[in-house]
C-alpha cells in the first residue's frame, strides 16, 4: 500500500484544471490534424472527446495522460495507455471500444475469466527435432496494488515498488534463486549485452517516453534473474513487474511451469492490481486480463519469404509477428519474434495453448512449401 501522505493518490477524483482542458483542445485540434489509423483516432471522437476532457481520476490522472503518447505518436497501433488503475473505469468510454476491438470482441459488459494456469503438460511439442525454434519464452505482468502507473508515479513510488518487488524476487529458491540488478548502477557494456541476448528491455521507446513513462529514469528500473538466466523480471519498465521464463529450444511446457511456479510464490508476497472484470491490470489496454504474451524465436524462411502474407497467416491462428529484438523490430538473421495476440477473455492456460497449437500449424505449413 502506498504511504497516502506522499502518494498523488490522496488527490481526489473530479474535474480537470482548467488549464489542462485549454492544453487538450489545443492539441486534440492539431492532432485531427495529422493523418493516423491508430484506435485513438478511430474511437476518439469529438463526442468522446467532449465527454472525457473534463475528467480526473483519485490518482489525479486526467485523459491529457491517457492520449498524449498516441497524439504526439499518429503512428501509434493503439496510442492509448491507462495512467493508473482507476482510469479505466473514469475513461471507459475511450478504453472500452479499442479493448474490444483489439481483444477481438471483448466487449464492455464481458468478464474476464479468474486466472486459471491448467495443467502445463498438456502443452504441445513444438519442434522436436530443433529445426525451427531457437528460444521459448512467456511472460506476464502485474501492477502493485494501489499503486498508480508510469506517468503518474513520484519519485518516491519508483523506488518502494522496487523495494517490494526485489525482495519478494530474491525470497524466490531452487531453481528461481537470483539476484536483483539496479538499473542506476549497472554498466553500459553490461546493460548493451543483456539487451543483445534478449534478457534486458531496450531504452527509447518513443511511445513510452511521450507517454511520460520514463520520468525519474532509470529511478527504480532494473532486472531480476536466476543464474542460468531461465527467470527473469524487469522492475517498473511498462508496468510495475514483467516475469519472465524462457529458455532455449522449444519445451513449452518447461517454461510454462516455471513462470507458474515464480508467479505463485511472489503473488504469495506482494498484493497485485485485479479487476473483476478486466483481470490483471496493465499500463497498457493490450496486455490486460492474463498479460500473457508467449512467443518463440523461430526461422521460418519459405513462409518469411513474403511477410505480409506471413502476418496474415500467423493472424489466421490469433498470432502476432514481431522483429527479433521485439515490438518495433526488424527480423535479424530470418529470426522472428512469434506470439499470441490474445490477452482477454481467455484463461491463461487458453493463451497458452492457442499459441503452441499456432505455432504447430506454421511449422506443418512451413514444411508444406
Ligand atoms: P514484451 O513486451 O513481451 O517484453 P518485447 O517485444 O518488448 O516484448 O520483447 C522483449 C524482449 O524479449 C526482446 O529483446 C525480445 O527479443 C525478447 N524475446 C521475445 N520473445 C523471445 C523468445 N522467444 N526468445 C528470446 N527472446 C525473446
Ligand atoms: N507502441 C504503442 C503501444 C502498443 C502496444 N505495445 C506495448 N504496450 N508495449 C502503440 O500505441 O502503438
Amino acid at each position: 500500500m502506498c504511504d497516502k501522505s506522499k502518494c498523488s493518490c490522496k488527490k481526489k477524483g473530479g474535474q480537470a484544471a482548467a488549464s489542462v482542458v485549454q492544453l487538450l483542445e489545443s492539441e486534440f485540434t492539431k492532432y485531427l490534424e495529422k493523418p493516423s489509423n491508430s484506435l485513438l483516432r478511430k474511437y476518439l471522437t469529438r463526442d468522446v472527446f467532449d465527454k472525457l476532457k473534463t475528467r480526473k481520476t483519485r490518482f489525479g490522472s486526467s485523459l491529457l495522460d491517457v492520449i498524449q503518447s498516441g497524439m504526439k505518436n499518429p503512428d501509434s497501433n493503439i496510442g492509448v495507455y491507462a495512467c493508473d488503475p482507476e482510469a479505466y473505469t473514469i475513461f471507459a468510454a475511450l478504453f472500452d471500444p479499442i479493448i474490444e476491438e483489439y481483444h477481438e470482441g471483448f466487449k464492455p459488459m464481458d468478464i474476464h475469466p479468474p486466472a486459471n494456469w491448467g495443467d502445463p503438460s498438456v502443452m504441445p511439442k513444438l519442434d522436436p527435432e530443433n529445426k525451427y525454434i531457437i528460444s521459448t519464452r512467456i511472460r506476464c505482468a502485474r501492477s502493485l496494488e494501489n499503486y498508480p502507473f508510469n506517468p503518474t508515479m513520484t519519485n518516491e513510488h519508483y523506488f518502494e515498488i522496487q523495494d517490494k518487488l526485489s525482495r519478494a524476487l530474491e525470497s524466490l529458491d531452487g531453481e528461481l534463486k537470483g539476484k536483483y540488478y539496479p538499473l542506476k548502477d549497472m554498466d553500459k557494456e553490461t546493460k548493451q549485452r543483456l539487451i543483445d541476448e534478449h534478457f534486458l528491455f531496450k531504452e527509447g521507446d518513443r511511445f513510452l517516453q511521450d507517454a511520460h513513462a520514463c520520468e525519474f529514469w532509470p529511478n527504480g528500473r532494473g532486472i531480476f534473474y536466476n543464474d542460468k538466466k531461465t527467470l527473469l523480471a524487469w522492475c517498473n519498465e511498462e508496468d510495475h513487474l514483467r516475469l519472465i521464463s524462457m529458455q532455449m529450444g522449444g519445451d513449452l511446457t518447461a517454461v510454462y511451469t516455471r513462470l507458474i511456479n515464480a508467479i505463485c510464490k511472489m503473488e504469495r508476497q506482494v498484493k497485485f492490481s485485479h479487476d473483476k472484470r478486466l483481470g490483471y491490470l496493465t499500463f497498457c489496454p493490450t496486455n490486460l486480463g492474463t498479460t500473457i504474451r508467449a512467443s518463440v524465436h523461430i526461422k521460418l524462411p519459405k513462409l518469411a519469404v513474403d511477410l505480409p502474407e506471413f502476418e496474415k497467416i500467423a493472424g489466421t491462428y490469433n498470432l502476432q509477428v514481431r522483429g527479433t529484438r521485439g515490438e518495433h523490430s526488424e527480423s535479424e538473421g530470418g529470426v522472428y519474434d512469434v506470439s499470441n495476440k490474445r490477452r482477454m477473455g481467455l484463461t491463461e492456460h487458453e493463451a497458452i495453448l492457442e499459441m503452441g497449437k499456432g505455432i504447430a500449424e506454421l511449422i506443418k505449413k512451413e514444411e508444406s512449401l
